[in-house]
């Protein structure tokens, strides 16, 4: 018998029907002409499910009117493809967020109501093994979960379970499968007070899907007890998360992490990961982090409070800020840029996968010992004396 944590779910039973809402993941516009984005290349095909999950345990911080915080994640399923007798498209986004995101980013009329994965299973839900270890990704600061999908889905190829969350009321915007819009911050506004304060709500919410999938309950996909697992976002919110989980009695417990070129602001600039040992990295494009001050005062500071700790800072040569995230990925698989960003995310996931491989599955990694004659795109730009 597992006892409900007091904190999250109390009221799990009675609201069963609430918080185990599950929705295949199927809005393929057929009054569009699709693109494809290539399937991943790991060894498994992925399964996709949008999860409402919710937090009986506080409010919602940015709508007084929602009396529980209430989450929306998409759960990316590794199978093996020996196992998978149908394989479909699903949407990239569904119709609200890709009008927005049109209308925000796209080059050149509709693209992103266009896009859609492929290499998703779509036999009766096989559901997870919970062999496989446990990867967290968070999107951070006015950013929706949905442009983190392909990343989401190529590491869930290489044998991880997946769960991309988003913070409504934070991420810019929201569609949940009932149709409700929530609508948040962009991307490029917000002080960093203003950030340190949204970075407390992101660090709650992702702890709650932690112990959620710790519990097997709130609607998550397995029960994972105390397993190691990972997490990879874009901001604070990788190193915050570690830092609280740790601090809360869980030391070493979020094993690895992972910053794809975002600032790192709050409390972890002074007090760094928490006990327990933990691996982190940090991704950056050519031009160098966001914020160097930032980055340094960050590294001196894990280096001094934990300097067991494996830590390392990968550039990728020729890739910008865009070329780093999905919606330049978007926009050359539709055919209106020639920035590369495809080949260049392809190489980060790689090392991103061969990070958690060591954290999680206990591998050696040689690609992460140092540059490598295959990857020229990546530079080495500091290790922790702990990684040498
Ligand atoms: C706040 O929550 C209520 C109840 O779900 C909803 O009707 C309303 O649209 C929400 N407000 C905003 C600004 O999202
Ligand atoms: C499909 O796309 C068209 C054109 O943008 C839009 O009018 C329609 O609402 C979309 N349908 C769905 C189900 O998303
Ligand atoms: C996280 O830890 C910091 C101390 O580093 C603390 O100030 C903060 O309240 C904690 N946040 C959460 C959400 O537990
Ligand atoms: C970089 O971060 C530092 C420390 O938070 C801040 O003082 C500075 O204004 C930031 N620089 C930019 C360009 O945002
Ligand atoms: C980090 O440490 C280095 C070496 O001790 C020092 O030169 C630098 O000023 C420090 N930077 C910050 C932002 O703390
Ligand atoms: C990519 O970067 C490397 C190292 O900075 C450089 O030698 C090479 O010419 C660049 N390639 C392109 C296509 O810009
Ligand atoms: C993932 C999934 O089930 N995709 C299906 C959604 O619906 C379209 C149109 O009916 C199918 O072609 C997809 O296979």
């Amino acid at each position: 018998m597992i006892l409900l944590n007091p904190r999250i779910c109390v009221f799990s039973v009675l609201l069963l029907f609430k918080v185990s809402k599950v929705t295949p993941a199927n809005t393929t516009n057929t009054t569009l002409s699709p693109i494809a984005i290539p399937a991943p290349p790991g060894p498994y095909v992925t399964e996709l499910k949008i999860q409402v999950m919710v937090d009986t345990s506080r409010p919602d911080p940015y709508n007084s009117s929602e009396k529980y915080r209430k989450l929306l994640t998409s759960v990316f399923t590794p199978v093996l493809k020996s196992k998978c007798s149908k394989l479909c498209h699903a949407q990239y986004m569904p119709p609200a967020v890709a009008a927005a995101y049109d209308e925000a980013y796209s080059p050149v009329g509709q693209i992103f109501a266009r896009a859609q994965l492929s290499g998703i299973c779509c036999d009766p839900f096989h559901g997870a093994t919970q062999e496989l270890p446990l990867l967290i990704v968070s999107p951070g600061f006015g950013e929706s979960r949905l442009q983190f999908s392909i990343t989401a889905q190529y590491l869930a190829s290489y044998g991880y379970e997946v769960i991309l969350v988003d913070h409504p009321g934070d991420s810019s915007i929201v569609e949940f499968p009932d149709g409700q819009v929530v609508t948040g911050f962009s991307s490029t506004e917000g002080t960093i007070p203003q950030r340190v304060v949204v970075l407390q709500v992101e660090v709650q919410d992702v702890l709650f899907v932690v112990d959620a999938y710790s519990k097997g309950i709130c609607g998550a996909s397995g029960a994972y007890g105390d397993r190691k697992l990972g997490i990879a976002a874009h901001e604070a919110v990788a190193a915050q998360a570690m830092l609280n989980d740790s601090l809360n009695g869980h030391p070493g417990r979020i094993a690895g992490g992972v910053n794809f070129d975002g600032r790192i602001y709050g409390p972890v600039l002074t007090d760094g990961l928490g006990p327990g040992e933990k691996g982190f990295l940090l991704w950056e494009p050519a031009s160098g982090p966001p914020n160097v001050t930032e980055w340094d005062e960050w590294w001196n500071t894990t280096n001094a409070l934990n300097p067991g700790d494996w830590q390392k800072e990968l550039r990728i040569a020729n890739s910008t800020q865009a070329t780093l995230t999905e919606l330049a990925h978007v926009a050359d698989i539709s055919g209106q840029s020639t920035n590369n960003a495809v080949e260049l995310m392809s190489v980060q996931i790689t090392y991103t996968a061969a990070f958690f491989d060591m954290f999680l599955k206990g591998e050696k990694e040689p690609l992460l010992s140092g540059p490598s004659e295959a990857y020229q795109d990546v530079i080495f730009v500091r290790s922790s004396p702990s990684s040498d």
